[in-house]
């Protein structure tokens, strides 16, 4: 069952990722993010690159996106010769009724939260797994290490549990891009993601966190193996 759970998923991320990847028009110049459902557009992305001659540039948030970006043929740049962007396309973890998403699984969050605000356009791609009526349990947090105890006493007054993220092999915590270690904070159900995204940025030692509140459509990957797009 979880097999065939992973392939539904599966079929469902490639159908949001290429689909939002129609959304790339010749001359853009866009942001792509990190994670599974993102990959999907960035090989459809290099697919019309190479077979279509479609001209654009991309800005990529992690490692991970830009070897997968420069294996598809996706020409890549940067937010230094291109600060305003034309679209981004990222993934999430969780996506609420009003479109408030939760990212940070992939411990990018906060390059990707640059890309996404510096796009005149933030379209998120997901399964139908990461769709719930309200945003509830982890909130990647990314602190600088100096901060960590400062971090945690100061989310725990906030209602959260925090967890350093902790590397696969459990020797050590996950670093970021950015040389900051990952908090995942259970919140339980978040009822207002906007106070809540305001009070974990008001932290000290808090570089950025995952709840992000400026998405313009989410490209959901349906079961039946529809796309919709809300
Ligand atoms: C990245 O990819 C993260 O912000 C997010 O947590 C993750 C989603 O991964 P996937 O698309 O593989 O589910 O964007």
């Amino acid at each position: 069952m979880k097999e065939r759970n992973a392939n539904a998923s599966s079929a469902e991320k490639q159908a949001a990722g290429i689909a939002a990847a129609d959304l790339v028009k010749d001359g853009m110049v866009i942001g792509l993010g990190t994670g599974s459902t993102t990959a999907f557009a960035i090989a459809e992305v290099g697919r019309r690159v190479r077979e279509e001659g479609l001209d654009v540039l991309a800005v990529v948030t992690s490692y991970q996106a830009e070897m997968l970006a420069i294996e598809a043929g996706v020409p890549l740049t940067s937010l230094a010769e291109h600060p305003v962007l034309d679209l981004a396309i990222d993934g999430a973890d969780q996506v609420d009724a009003n479109l408030n998403v939760i990212k940070g699984g992939g411990a990018a969050h906060t390059r990707e939260k640059v890309v996404a605000h510096s796009a005149k356009r933030f379209v998120v791609v997901a399964d139908d797994s990461k769709m719930s009526e309200k945003l509830e349990h982890f909130v990647p947090v990314e602190v600088l290490p100096y901060a960590r105890d400062l971090v945690k006493q100061q989310v725990i007054e906030l209602g959260g549990t925090p967890q350093i993220r902790l590397a696969s092999r459990k020797d050590g915590p996950v670093i970021s891009d950015n040389g900051n270690v990952i908090m995942d904070v259970e919140f339980g159900t978040i009822e207002n993601p906007a106070e809540l995204s305001q009070k974990l940025s008001m932290c000290v030692g808090v570089v950025e966190h995952g709840i992000f509140l400026n998405t313009d459509e989410v490209y959901v990957g349906r079961k039946d193996g529809s796309v919709e797009i809300i």
